[in-house]
């Protein structure tokens, strides 16, 4: 048997700051989408997310709340797993950056980088911002500010270990130009590209004010930095330099680290190099998404804003939820959230465009055929633009998930979904159904809507993955798996004698004066 092609994905791991917020869903159900496309394509999938659970801004919010960083972490974290289940996220392994298993490979990866002359100790005299756990020289700061985030940053002046990054800055550029795929989208890789430009200096990898971290292997008094200690959980997770390491043989390099824009530095220019320093292969691909706002900016517990996506879900139902993230958010662009754009989405989409064109053609076999489609006649009239749509859809859609574009992959489907409920305004089944000379002729309409159906759930299941259950059944094909495969796209599977089921809608339409409504 051939073997399978590997796919290898990650999301950030979050920190247990704070609970969770729609913005970080996004990141973890776009993973979680091309996650499953890949299986559905064919190919074996190892999908990795987790929480970082170390570091100042951990230890200080515990602090303040009476509590040890762990049992402070340790409720929050629960409250992650929750929130993935109830988004239906479907990651292999979930990684806590406090079990053994990682502290471990993170202590041998730092001691293989001290032992081979790559980290030494010097003074560090510099500047902190605590939000974003980065050290930043004078220089760097703007307006005296993190230049990332725009905070107050702390001075900072201690003993510390520096990993020698500048060292091969040179080697990275090269790399990034070498691999133009590496560093998605392209506006993304062009800062990365000037920020190395501009200058690369050693980082400082070690802290000492505070003891929630890593302890240095060979220097107790000192936490491994928080950023060497999160970025290692990726092949950490893999069992990398461990007895067990077959997860790390088959799947690293990872395909692609998916992160927000306001990590893509860490992951294209300090994970890159760290693993060069230790002549380990770099990840193919670091995907920057962009950020979902508010029209009052950036979502924050201090403002009060926060958008709670079970909040959501509870009200609208995961699969809404899932689709309006994906189908919403270009690739590399910014959305602004609200929630009367979330409920037009719905409605629009799924509503009257999906749910309807499934209600209509149930509806309508019932009442002509009581239910039970036959094999279709040869096309005619419109059938060949649709059935073309149709046949080309899948190849395209896989494209677009190629180019990472998961809202136009989105909008694909739901293209041949609007051109199916604009052929039956052409064919108006409803008017054949009076002529009993055209019987033949409106079986044929209705099969080939229903196998646009077919088409259309196969494709949109990774990204809204409790659709099929529901749809499946109305086709009549629920206990058929062979024809809920991306292999099964081929037109015309759909067998004659099928029989489709009505029931309630897939999509309820949602009324949008109970906007706001809890
Ligand atoms: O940065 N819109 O964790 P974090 C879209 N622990 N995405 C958002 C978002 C928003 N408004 N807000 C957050 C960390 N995100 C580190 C990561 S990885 C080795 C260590 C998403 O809890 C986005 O993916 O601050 C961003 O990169 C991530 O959450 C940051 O999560």
């Amino acid at each position: 048997m051939e073997k399978k092609k590997t796919f290898y994905i990650t999301t950030p791991i979050y920190y247990p700051s704070d609970n969770l917020h729609i913005g970080h869903a996004y990141t973890t159900v776009a993973a979680d989408a091309m996650a499953r496309f890949k299986k559905l394509t064919g190919h074996e999938v190892w999908f990795l997310t987790g929480s970082d659970e170390h570091g100042q801004k951990i230890e200080r919010s515990a602090r303040e709340r009476g509590e040890t960083p762990l049992e402070y972490v340790d409720k929050i974290v629960a409250g992650f797993k929750h929130l993935w289940s109830s988004l239906n996220i479907s990651n292999d392994d979930f990684i806590r950056t406090t079990e053994e298993r990682h502290k471990r490979v993170v202590q041998k990866f730092f001691q293989k980088l001290y032992d081979q002359g790559d980290i030494y100790k010097a003074n560090y005299k510099g500047w902190y911002c605590t939000p974003c756990e980065t050290l930043w020289t004078e220089a760097r700061l703007e307006e005296g500010n993190c230049p990332d985030c725009g905070r107050p940053v702390e001075p900072l002046e201690e003993e510390s270990y520096f990993f020698k990054m500048s060292k091969y800055a040179d080697r990275l550029l090269k790399y990034i130009e070498d691999n133009p795929d590496f560093i998605q989208p392209t506006s993304r890789r062009n800062e990365m590209v000037s920020f190395i430009k501009s200058g690369l200096e050693d980082l400082c990898v070690s802290r000492t004010t505070f003891d929630w971290g890593i302890p240095v292997p060979f220097d107790e008094k000192h936490v491994i930095y928080v950023w060497v200690d999160a970025l290692t959980n990726y092949i950490s997770a893999l069992g990398y330099d461990e007895e067990n390491d077959a997860l790390y043989q088959q799947f690293w390099p990872a395909d692609i680290h998916l992160v927000g824009k306001d990590i893509v530095r860490f992951h294209t220019i300090i994970w890159p190099i760290l693993l060069m320093a230790l002549d380990l292969p770099l990840p193919k691909q670091v995907v920057g998404h962009g950020w979902v706002l508010l029209d009052s900016g950036k979502m924050s517990k201090s403002k009060g804003n926060v958008v709670d996506p079970l909040v959501l879900i509870d009200k609208y139902g995961v699969d809404a939820i899932r689709y309006y993230l994906l189908r919403e958010m270009p690739l590399g662009a910014d959305i602004i959230y609200s929630e009367e754009a979330l409920v037009h989405r719905i409605n629009v989409d799924l509503a009257n465009d999906f749910g309807n064109l499934f209600n209509r053609t149930c509806a309508m076999v019932n009442k002509y055929f009581k239910g039970q489609l036959k094999p279709p006649s040869d096309p005619e009239g419109p059938d060949g633009e649709l059935l073309d749509l149709a046949r080309t859809t899948p190849a395209e859609v896989e494209e677009l998930m190629e180019r990472r574009e998961i809202s136009n992959a989105l909008a694909a489907i739901m293209r041949l979904v609007g051109r199916a409920n604009k052929y039956l305004e052409e064919t108006a089944p409803w008017a054949l159904a009076k002529d009993p000379e055209k019987q033949e002729r409106l079986n044929t309409v209705l099969y080939n809507v229903a196998e646009v159906l077919r088409f259309a759930t196969v494709m949109v299941s990774p990204f809204m993955p409790g659709l099929p259950g529901r749809a499946w059944p109305l086709l009549g094909i629920e206990d058929k798996p062979q024809l809920h495969t991306w292999e099964s796209l081929v037109w015309g599977k759909l067998p004659g004698g099928t029989v489709l089921k009505r029931g309630e809608p897939l999509f309820p339409r949602i009324d949008p004066a109970t906007l706001g409504e809890e």
